[in-house]
């Protein structure tokens, strides 16, 4: 089959794992990079050798034929990204969060169902090999039927200094972070009928919550408890490890930090080290996201070829961002949501 051609709109902060993971796959490659940014543009083309730069994305999808597009920027701009790529009928990857409401996010998907396109949304923190490890766990049955998880990320690691707009918005640990870990509980669980939410401000100097707990009932009849803080200073800094404990009708499952997977079964405790691998350009701590960004993207090149939809197709994503969407109405209203209502 010929190399998929595929373009990267948003050359900021996380767009740089992206390209890395471009370069590393098989089958696709970014033949087209595009910023309104010229200093972004100039130092991602000249970092990954791309001769076609775009200040436009409708110039880049004028100049351009392309198998795909990978839209790496901020969430205001994902709607009119995502509604000029299926116009053009072009396969399009959207960054987490899908966008800045769920009414857009609806929107999206209806775009591109309508024009026949595919559409993903980068929501990688499943694809994390630890993660993936916990779920390979629950699908060989080694636990029985899950009836209780705990998913936490709990940190007070500097988000800020790489990532600046995340101290400026009324909203925020549940929108940036926390829609990752709500979208493993529903990964390792299943869909969610009921959110119950409580939220903190702890750092003064940002401008939205810092700290999320969130209580859920599964459709399956599991419940599961998600919480996340950017407050809480621990003896080892954790970030950005997912930490999960899963109660099963026949063990249980602990992930710990360190990347320490203990399982107990009915045949006794096994504990594994399931670490990701440090890719070659990747970093600590960051090499753990890193490793699931390859991991997602090669997923997509699968599902261009065979024609499957994605595991985190804007359709399943919806189900995910209205669980964000119902935390923060549950939080306003200290009330349980009913994720019907919102779906
Ligand atoms: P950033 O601000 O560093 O980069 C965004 C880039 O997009 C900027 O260079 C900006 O100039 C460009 N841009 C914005 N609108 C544009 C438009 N309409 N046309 C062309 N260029 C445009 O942001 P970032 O930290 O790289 O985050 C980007 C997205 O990635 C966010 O949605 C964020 O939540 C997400 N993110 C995901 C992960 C993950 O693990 N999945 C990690 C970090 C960030
Ligand atoms: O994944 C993200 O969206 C990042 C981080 C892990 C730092 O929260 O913003």
């Amino acid at each position: 089959m010929a190399e998929l051609r595929g373009a990267l709109i948003g050359c900021g902060f996380f767009a740089v794992n992206q390209m890395h993971g471009w370069r590393d796959i098989a089958g696709a490659s970014i033949v087209a990079i595009c910023d309104r940014d010229p200093e972004r543009l100039q130092i991602v083309g000249d970092q990954f050798g791309i001769a076609k730069r775009y200040a436009d994305a409708a110039a880049l999808f004028e100049g351009e034929t392309l198998d795909f597009v990978d839209i790496a920027t901020t969430a205001p701009s994902h709607r009119a990204l995502v509604e000029m790529a299926a116009q053009r009928r072009v396969p399009a990857i959207c960054q987490k969060p899908f966008a800045p409401t769920l009414a857009d996010a609806r929107a999206m998907v209806k775009a591109c169902v309508e024009d026949g396109v595919p559409l993903m949304v980068h929501e990688n923190f499943r694809w994390q090999s630890p993660i993936q490890a916990v779920r390979a766990v629950i699908d060989r049955g080694e636990i029985g039927t899950p009836f209780f998880g705990r998913i936490s990320f709990r940190s007070a690691y500097d988000v800020f200094s790489g990532q600046p707009y995340l101290a400026t918005g009324r909203r925020f640990i549940i929108e940036d972070l926390g829609i990752h870990i709500l979208d493993i509980a529903r990964f390792l669980l299943g869909d969610v009928s009921t959110i119950t939410a409580r939220t903190a401000r702890i750092n003064q100097a940002i401008a939205g919550e810092d700290v999320a707990t969130m209580l859920m009932d599964h459709a399956s009849g599991a419940t599961s408890v998600v919480d996340c803080s950017y407050a809480s200073r621990l003896a080892t800094e954790p970030f950005p490890e997912t930490l999960i404990e899963i109660d099963g009708s026949d063990g249980t499952i602990r992930l710990a930090q360190g990347y320490q997977l203990t399982v107990t079964g009915m045949n006794g405790t096994v504990v594994s080290d399931v670490s990701p691998p440090l890719l070659p350009w990747a970093s600590r701590p960051w090499h753990n996201i890193q490793e699931s960004v390859v991991a997602i993207q090669k997923h997509w090149v699968d599902c261009l070829a065979t024609g499957n939809e994605p595991a985190t197709s804007g359709a399943d994503n919806l189900k995910t961002f209205a669980l964000v969407e119902a935390a923060y109405l549950g939080a306003a209203s200290h009330e349980p949501v009913h994720l019907d209502a919102l779906l």
